[in-house]
């Protein structure tokens, strides 16, 4: 339970930072499996790399498909220029999502439970629906730069509701790429939503197509206005979709796992364009873990 200072912190920050939130064990279990999803992962003639300087490398197709599956992304610098692994495939991947929660046994379990629940309800959410899950893993040397966004962005909805949960899974630290945050920039002036990544899907019933749009021109924080989150394993920080944040490279030798969800308001109205919406083959849910409905095949 969230107390009456952490509430103020929220609403004055936009972010709070909550260690020792996950113990070591479930942790151990989301990291080895973490690295048997990547292990098993056949890569194939479909690489897909993901870059948010770039995400021209990233076909819209296996985004798309990834939204209801448990995709592996390459990190940019992962590939030659032909395509092939310039570094072994353990320490090659970006990212895998987005349907962790909700296909992946423990990471379903790591990501339901009353605690989870209880959060989200503080924080104000009437009905929480997980969208989208993501092991990120910031390899040592080439883990690439999340540049500044606002995870609103990714999932409108009416009104504004999105909150992310960010898991330390390993240490976040100033070397291996914590992340940076602007604190109270989720509110005043500068609060505004600068872009949304709409999903075109054309009436003649071609290719949907992933698009950026700008919608306002305030500027990206400078680094004197962001604050770094060095934090521990096991450290929950959760913020809201207007919050700026971003994360640099990790040159170091170490890597940086982190896992998020991204959860809205079933109350709020959820865009038709975000690009992750979920078939009837397998609805959105809640935070309560509700072990009728685990677990799910992977497809
Ligand atoms: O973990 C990171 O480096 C960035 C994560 C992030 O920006 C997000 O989940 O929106």
């Amino acid at each position: 339970m969230l107390s009456p200072t952490q509430i103020e912190t929220w609403h004055r920050d936009g972010f709070l930072v909550l260690p020792g939130f996950k113990h070591a064990d479930e942790l151990a279990a989301a990291c080895r499996r973490a690295h048997e999803i990547v292990a098993a992962f056949e890569p194939g003639a479909h690489s897909s790399r993901f870059s948010t300087r770039d995400r021209s490398q990233l076909s819209d197709a296996a985004l798309l498909a990834s939204a209801e599956a448990v995709h592996c992304f390459f990190e940019e610098e992962a590939l030659d220029d032909a395509g092939r692994l310039r570094v072994p495939k353990a320490l090659s991947i970006n990212k895998i999502g987005h349907a962790l929660h909700d296909r992946d046994p423990v990471f379903d379990a790591f990501s339901h439970g009353p605690a989870l629940a209880e959060l989200a309800a503080d924080l104000g959410l009437e009905q929480p629906q997980v969208w989208q899950s993501q092991v990120i893993f910031k390899q040592p040397h080439i883990g690439g730069e999340v540049g500044w966004h606002q995870d609103a962005s990714f999932f409108v909805t009416t009104p504004q509701t999105v909150i992310t949960l960010w898991f330390a899974l390993e240490d976040a630290t100033l070397d291996n790429g914590c992340l940076w945050v602007q604190p109270g920039g989720h509110r005043g002036p500068g609060s505004v939503l600068r872009e949304q990544y709409a999903c075109e899907r054309p009436a003649d019933g071609s290719a949907p197509r992933l698009v950026m749009r700008a919608l306002d021109s305030t500027p990206w924080p400078t680094t004197d206005e962001a604050r770094p989150l060095p934090v521990a394993a096991g450290t929950l920080v959760v913020f809201p979709g207007l919050l700026p944040h971003y994360s640099p490279p990790n040159r170091s030798p170490k890597s940086r796992l982190a896992y998020t969800l991204h959860v809205t308001d079933g109350t709020a109205v959820y865009a038709a364009e975000n690009w992750l919406q979920r078939s009837a083959r397998l609805p959105v849910r809640g935070l309560a873990y509700l072990p009728a409905l685990t677990p799910r095949a992977m497809p």
